[in-house]
């Protein structure tokens, strides 16, 4: 714990340059953030569509809020009549910039109302990809990663009435960048979840971490952090329905350990209880409902509160596919989490990323497993210490959002990372930070290598060493033909740990129909015969502990240029963009339905 609160400090002070900016990086966030009190900034802010990037080297009066006038004149203006939806892409709202990577400027004026002894804060679900932020014509700091929510503190900047919030958004895609330069999705640009203005008390509850000690089924343990000036403080963490009432004292930096021991009614998909907790201190006091499961490995086999479980899971996209846009609301988060459910689902890999609350949040009490990654995908450039400090800023900012959600029984830190020996450190490195910071979850990594020879394909890589699930991405039947039938294919592992199928799937156009021996048809039937040749190979995997289609549902990709069948779109989903099921989905829908 004292580890992290080093990294805390660490990333406080952590400077890296861009351009010629110097990025000062954003205050680490409270968590809870759904639970605080908190005016939505949400809504329409005025924007400027900037191809070259021209403002933040030319019109510095643009983010200092100069105004335009006799004296002053400026070759660029906000108009009200000129408005983009926050939260939400730019890349959908504006047919000029259905493929746009660059920057997009945002402004809102806000009117505040000063309280005393209240602090302010701005706070950012998340903005794709780098964010320059400037209040009251001040800048007050930076933000890169586009799945992770940031904060500023504001409250000494604040003005009684009008105070003006201005944005840079850029979302060009960066060499080294995490991601990098080439990913399967579209880069959606913007404000893309919801922004808070959020008070708290001068002394407040920042961060706390509440879980079932690894290993162990009744002892509850944790931290607690306060932020303020009032640091040495009581708090009390109750949790009512038990009768449990645990007091600590924070130290003078704010922290305190928590331990106690209680037996819980323990989460699981079949019975996903949450209890309420409550937090007190002397200055504050916040709550939230919280689940306890135990998640471990039992040579091969996933052990969930001390039982052997299989996961039946589903990849998908942050997107809202009919809308072709990102998804970003409560409503669109259920929409796929039903659609996991109807499939038959209990667990989901949330992709390459870390996607909104609702998400997580919702699967959560609907009762899915989870696996939650950051975006190191494909050609990261591991030999640049920048790229590897973000990516572990990154990381951090997923485990510190999302550390309480006993659905997420995985975390990854990568997918689809090309073997080396520097990459292999540097992941390794990324799995050591993620266990500081959260020994209880299991870790993983989607990997794609494996060596072929006959019909035997033997899982290799030395980053395994250091995982505690294995993750394959495999597209036998799609990429690579079969080399013989799905049922003499053996696959070997010199590993005893489990192996889940974090990707598989083959393209097919919904309404399209054709031969089922031909993956050039993009029919239903090809995939149809695909899956069940998947799953006859895949039930054949004795080390086998779940497995997960790429993906749910059709999502858009730059990289899709087939102008009949893709047009932009990936079409490796089971439903249709319009969430029409295809014939795969009912071979996928009986083959979980087998399992209990
Ligand atoms: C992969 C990637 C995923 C792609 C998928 C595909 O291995 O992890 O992001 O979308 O393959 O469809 O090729």
């Amino acid at each position: 714990m004292r580890l992290i609160k080093m990294l805390k400090q660490f990333s406080l002070i952590a400077i890296c340059f861009f351009a010629t900016s110097i990025y000062i990086h954003a205050q680490d966030f409270m968590i809870n953030i759904p639970e605080r009190v908190q005016t939505s900034l949400n809504g329409k802010w005025e924007y400027i569509i900037d191809p070259v990037d021209v403002g933040i080297k030319k019109w510095k009066s643009l983010y200092k809020d100069v105004p335009n006038n006799k004296e002053h004149r400026s070759e660029y203006a906000f108009i009200s009549s000129l408005t983009l939806n926050v939260p939400g892409d730019f890349n959908s709202q504006k047919p000029e910039l259905k493929f746009y990577e660059s920057t997009v400027w945002y402004k809102k004026v806000i009117n505040i109302k000063k309280k005393k002894g209240k602090r302010l804060f701005l706070y950012f679900d998340a903005v794709n990809y780098l964010s320059d932020v400037f209040f009251n014509s001040e800048k007050i700091g930076s933000h890169e990663g586009g799945f992770t929510p940031f904060q500023f503190e504001i409250t000494d900047s604040v003005k009684d009435g009008e105070n003006s919030i201005i944005l840079r958004v850029n979302n060009r895609r960066q060499k080294e960048g995490v991601p990098a330069l080439g990913y399967d999705w579209v880069n959606y640009g913007g404000i893309t979840r919801d922004v808070r203005l959020v008070e708290t008390n001068e002394t407040f509850i920042e961060d706390y971490f509440i879980q079932l000690k690894k290993g162990a089924n009744k002892k509850i343990e944790g931290y607690i952090q306060l932020n303020g000036s009032k640091l040495s403080q009581k708090v009390s963490i109750k949790i009512p329905e038990a009768k449990i009432s645990h007091t600590i004292t924070t130290d003078n930096t704010g922290y305190a350990k928590i331990s106690f021991d209680k037996k819980l009614k323990l989460w699981s998909p079949s019975n996903p209880k949450l209890y309420k907790v409550v937090i007190q201190s002397e200055t504050d006091s916040i709550e939230e409902y919280i689940g306890f499961r135990t998640i471990s490995t039992h040579g091969t086999k996933i052990i969930l509160n001390g039982k052997p479980m299989f996961l039946k899971g589903v990849n998908f996209h942050e997107e809202a596919s009919e809308r072709k846009s990102r998804a970003y609301t409560k409503e669109d988060a259920k929409k796929h989490l039903t659609m996991a459910k109807e499939l038959g689902c209990n667990f989901i890999r949330t992709a390459h990323y870390p996607q909104n609350e609702y998400v997580v949040r919702l699967a959560e009490t609907m009762g899915f497993m989870l696996w939650e990654e950051i975006p190191v995908f494909q050609g990261i450039n591991f030999n640049n210490k920048e790229t590897i400090k973000l990516a572990n800023r990154q990381l951090t900012e997923m485990l510190r959002r999302d550390k309480n959600r006993c659905a997420i029984i995985i975390w990854s830190v990568s997918n689809e990372t090309y073997p080396s020996h520097t990459r292999t450190s540097v992941l390794k490195s990324l799995v050591d930070s993620c266990r500081v910071i959260d020994n209880t979850r299991l870790v993983s990594s989607a990997i794609n290598k494996y060596k072929k020879k006959g019909e035997v394909f033997t899982i290799k890589d030395d980053l395994i060493d250091v995982l505690d699930v294995i993750g394959m991405n495999q597209y036998i039947g799609w990429y690579d033909g079969w080399p013989v039938a799905p049922e003499e294919i053996v696959w070997k592992s010199e590993y005893n740990k489990p192996l889940i199928i974090s990707e598989f799937g083959a393209e097919a156009l919904y309404g399209h129909h054709g031969t089922n021996n031909d993956a050039s048809s993009w029919s239903e039937e090809f995939q149809e015969k695909f899956y069940r040749d998947q799953i006859t190979m895949q039930k054949n995997i004795p080390f086998l502990g779940g497995t997960c289609p790429w993906t749910l549902i059709d999502f858009r990709s730059p990289l899709r240029l087939h102008p009949i069948y893709q047009d932009y779109w990936n079409r490796k989903g089971l439903l249709s963009e319009k969430g029409y099921r295809k014939k795969a989905w009912y071979v996928m829908r009986e083959y979980y339905g087998s399992i209990n």
